[in-house]
């Protein structure tokens, strides 16, 4: 199903857009039930020079995964995920028709202390050809509420350009806005219920909290390119021989 006039005119006016259950909970609980156990497996060959990137520093009992990065080459679900039609139809209504995955994550924000992911735009991470070429569906596999650090996006900002980024000492990974901007641009919550999908353009201003709720966060991020579209000058390296080409 395509987006209808109405949410693509809110999409390109406030730079995301969340559309309902999408998923069902049969669809969200195999999907959880598979990441779990790669994280279990990841986890366990973890290697010392590994440990910063992968591991949630804010979760003080026991070591606990922060994100893994695409699933959709690593896991046949995702994939299947990545191809399912009422998604795609939806992402070929935003950027156009011919689309791959080129990257994904999957984010556990763990209770009790999972991390926050400080304000950033993907199109500074990706350095795409074209910033009109991606979008971001970002599904949610447990409710992600205010208490246990769903989204939050600056309105608007993708209409804006892509800002430099700067990441603290020792952490590559953690591209961020700098504050001066962010003091100009109020940020608003986004929360979805399990199997819903936020959508957002990858210049959009966007963060999450830290979980400090007794619940899970997750969620699976798959970052879409139209058929022109490619990661030209990335902020930090993409494997391309892992894109997906879906349509
Ligand atoms: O899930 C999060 O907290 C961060 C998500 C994100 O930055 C993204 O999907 O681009």
């Amino acid at each position: 199903m395509q987006l209808s006039d109405g949410d693509l005119a809110v999409y390109r006016h406030t730079g995301h857009l969340t559309v309902p259950g999408l998923f069902d909970l049969g669809r969200t609980q195999c999907l959880i039930d598979d990441i779990q156990d790669w994280g279990e497996s990841f986890l366990a060959q973890l290697q010392p020079q590994q440990r910063a990137w992968y591991l949630d520093g804010g979760v003080k009992a026991g070591e606990v995964l922060r994100k893994l990065d695409n699933p959709h080459h690593h896991r046949p679900v995702v994939r299947e995920l990545a191809r399912t039609p009422a998604l795609v139809e939806r992402v070929e209504s935003i950027i156009g028709p011919g689309v791959s995955v080129y990257f994904s994550q999957v984010f556990f924000k763990p209770p009790e202390g999972g991390g926050p992911k400080p304000a950033h735009q993907d199109n500074f991470y990706f350095g795409p050809n074209d910033e009109e070429g991606v979008v971001t569906a970002w599904i949610a596999l447990d409710d992600a509420t205010l208490d246990n650090g769903c989204l939050y996006f600056g309105e608007g900002s993708n209409l804006g350009p892509v800002y430099p980024h700067e990441a603290p000492p020792g952490e590559p990974y953690n591209l961020q806005l700098p504050g001066a901007l962010l003091a100009r641009q109020p940020m608003t919550p986004a929360p979805v219920k399990r199997g819903g999908v936020s959508f957002h353009h990858g210049n959009t201003f966007h963060q999450s909290a830290a979980n400090l709720s007794k619940r899970w966060r997750r969620a699976c991020a798959l970052h879409y390119v139209n058929a022109h579209t490619f990661f030209e000058h990335p902020a930090l390296p993409y494997d391309t021989a892992l894109t997906l080409r879906i349509s």
